[in-house]
């Protein structure tokens, strides 16, 4: 373990110098760069999946054998590794911000990255091998080989590591500041990973428990009713772990960015408190249809999930305002003149505007499926898809494309190859995911089932065509935004321009100032984490201790089986 800053990276001139060290630096550069390849190549799989609802099958569906192996590689590259490595990346830099030191730990930064690496390269060769096409929610008796439980395991395991160490750098600044308020970005980025390491506990039981042994054979049989439900006390709260990194920039750099001044430090802070506290006592609303569940704790995670929609919509006005805020101050008049005085020739924020618009539109739809009753007519339909393309799909991932528009030039210490390229990007994207969901949401209100390789089905019903050529041609639509992505960014890598007089700044990251209530207007009982921590987990318990006392103990009948 070394705190000590031996060298510095190329910011030596900056006073940032003895935060980022060379150490620590390549492991943030390498998750990103893990992260963006498992984002290249899993929605490139993506967009034969789109156009397979039109009947074309291409290479490179080739290479493997069937629809559903292609869908386990995109589910498990884009829902773990792209997500995990950006979370991993990026967190652990605005934790080394926030708190003003580098991370505690060299071991724990580079063992995160390689677990990560590990973790995908595994994974990747046992889906390339046919032997895992259990898709991303792996639900048993469905039966995997043992090597993609185990890349599941380093996967998890890499997130962990960040957590310890994210924790640890926050224990060595408060042994330093011991009656300070914990710095903003630094609390954004510890209840991120706390939240985690709390909901990551379901599917680590799941995995060390219940599937690895059983592949490996120690165990003949599984339990699959205890196995769904251990997933999905993870699987929802996952969804805040792809996004509140996101609402990291949202809340931290987005303000700045725009010229504006975020609202309010001690909403922040209440904000992440409520992710921190409800994101985990819902899993149940994945499972309304499951049988056996009492419809009573169905309903108690049907209102938690109606309160963990609402820091989200505090989000939506905390953050409008601080737009407002920016428009205003760059000339906006009127109702809306402010809007358009917004930086819209800037692609790291253009992306993130495009993201939140679309993400309004994801959180609709998620009050649909939250509704017990009406999720009975959406539940395994296309509808899901539709939902969740809006949501990670967009919010997350168009937001992080937004993210590296400012963070790989910083990181490079090279200027932006093609800002223009960069906007259409972000607009294809924006314009192709909304063809795309309204094409997968209204075949899904059609019946159209989810997890189908519907160009094969023989039962269409009327209406699904013209829901199969908007999801093939918003896939398409996609895929070239993607490819334009990788276009700017690989020709900022090969970038030897130097940075123009206009430009200068440029490289800067877009540091956060104080909220307009800053901190000192804040509640001091937002900063006690470790009681917020206890609350939350005191929550799991009364929200799944009647849920699993129903499995308990476990009745271990199913055998493994391979469907593919
Ligand atoms: Fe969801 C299924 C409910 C959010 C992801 N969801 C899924 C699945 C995924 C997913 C992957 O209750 C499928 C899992 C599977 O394979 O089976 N979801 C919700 C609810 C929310 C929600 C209530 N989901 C997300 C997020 C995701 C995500 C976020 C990924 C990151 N979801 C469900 C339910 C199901 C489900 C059921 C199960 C369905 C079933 O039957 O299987 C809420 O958190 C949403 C809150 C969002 C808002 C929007 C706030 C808007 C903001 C932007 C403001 C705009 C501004 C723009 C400022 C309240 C913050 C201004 C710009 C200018 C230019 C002026
Ligand atoms: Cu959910």
């Amino acid at each position: 373990m070394s705190t000590a800053a031996t060298t510095v990276n190329h910011a030596a001139t900056r006073d940032e110098a003895h935060v980022e060290t060379d150490q620590q630096m390549w492991t943030i550069k390498g998750q990103l760069i893990t992260s963006l390849a498992a984002l290249g190549l899993g929605g490139f799989i993506g967009m034969f999946q789109a156009i397979e609802r039109i009947q074309i099958t291409l290479p490179p569906f080739g290479p493997f054998e069937n629809y559903y192996q292609g869908l386990t590689f995109h589910g498990v590259l884009l829902a773990f590794v792209f997500t995990f490595g950006f979370a991993n990346s990026f967190v652990s830099w605005t934790t080394m911000r926030g708190f003003g030191r580098p991370l505690r730990s060299n071991m724990l930064a580079q063992g995160s990255f390689w677990l990560l690496l590990g973790g995908t390269v595994l994974g990747a060769i046992i889906l390339t091998l046919n032997e895992a096409t259990v898709l991303f929610t792996f639900y048993a008796p469905m039966q995997a080989h043992s090597t993609f439980y185990l890349a599941a395991v380093f996967l998890v395991l890499s997130t962990w590591a960040t957590l310890a160490n994210i924790v640890l750098t926050y224990r060595a600044w408060r042994a330093e500041h011991p009656t300070e308020a914990v710095p903003l970005m630094g609390f954004v980025s510890i209840t991120t990973y706390i939240m985690w390491g709390l909901a990551s506990l379901g599917v680590a039981i799941l995995v060390l428990g219940m599937l690895l042994p059983w592949s490996l054979g120690i165990m003949d049989n599984t339990d699959p009713q205890l196995g769904r439900t251990l997933f999905w006390l993870t699987g929802h709260a996952i969804v805040y772990f792809w996004l509140l990194p996101v609402y990291i920039s949202w809340y931290m750099m987005i303000p700045k960015q725009v010229g504006g001044r975020l609202y309010s430090d001690g909403l922040t802070r209440f904000v992440f408190i409520l992710f921190l506290l409800f994101s985990i006592p819902t899993g149940l609303h994945h499972q309304y249809t499951d049988p056996g569940i009492h419809e009573g704790m169905k309903s108690i995670h049907l209102l938690l999930t109606f309160v963990i929609f609402y820091p989200s919509l505090i989000t939506a006005f905390t953050i409008m305002a601080a737009l407002e805020h920016g428009g205003r101050r760059a000339g906006g008049k009127g109702l809306f003149g402010w809007v358009m005085a917004l930086p819209w020739n800037n692609p790291a924020v253009v992306a993130q505007l495009l993201a939140m618009l679309v993400f309004t539109l994801g959180g609709v739809t998620g009050l649909v499926n939250a509704s017990l009753t009406v999720n009975m007519v959406i539940h395994n339909t296309a509808f899901v898809p539709g939902h969740f393309h809006l949501t990670v799909g967009t919010a997350v991932a168009l937001s992080v494309l937004g993210i590296c528009y400012w963070f790989v030039p910083y990181l490079l210490q090279k200027p932006l190859f093609s800002p223009k390229l960069a906007l259409w990007q972000a607009w294809l994207w924006a314009i192709g995911v909304l063809i795309f969901s309204r094409g997968q949401m209204s075949g899904g209100l059609d019946a159209q089932p989810r997890r189908t390789m519907l160009g094969e089905a023989s039962y269409s019903l009327p209406g699904w065509e013209v829901a199969n050529w908007l999801t093939a041609i918003g896939g398409v639509v996609m895929t070239i935004s993607g490819l334009l992505f990788f276009v700017v960014m690989i020709g900022t890598f090969l970038n030897k321009r130097a940075e123009t007089p206009e430009e200068r700044g440029a490289l800067d990251p877009p540091m956060p100032d104080p909220p307009i209530h800053d901190h000192r207007k804040s509640w001091k009982v937002f900063d006690r984490l470790g009681f917020w921590t206890l609350v939350a987990f005191i929550l799991i318990l009364i929200a799944y201790i009647p849920v699993l006392m129903l499995y308990l103990p476990a009745e271990f009948s199913s055998p493994g089986v391979r469907v593919w």
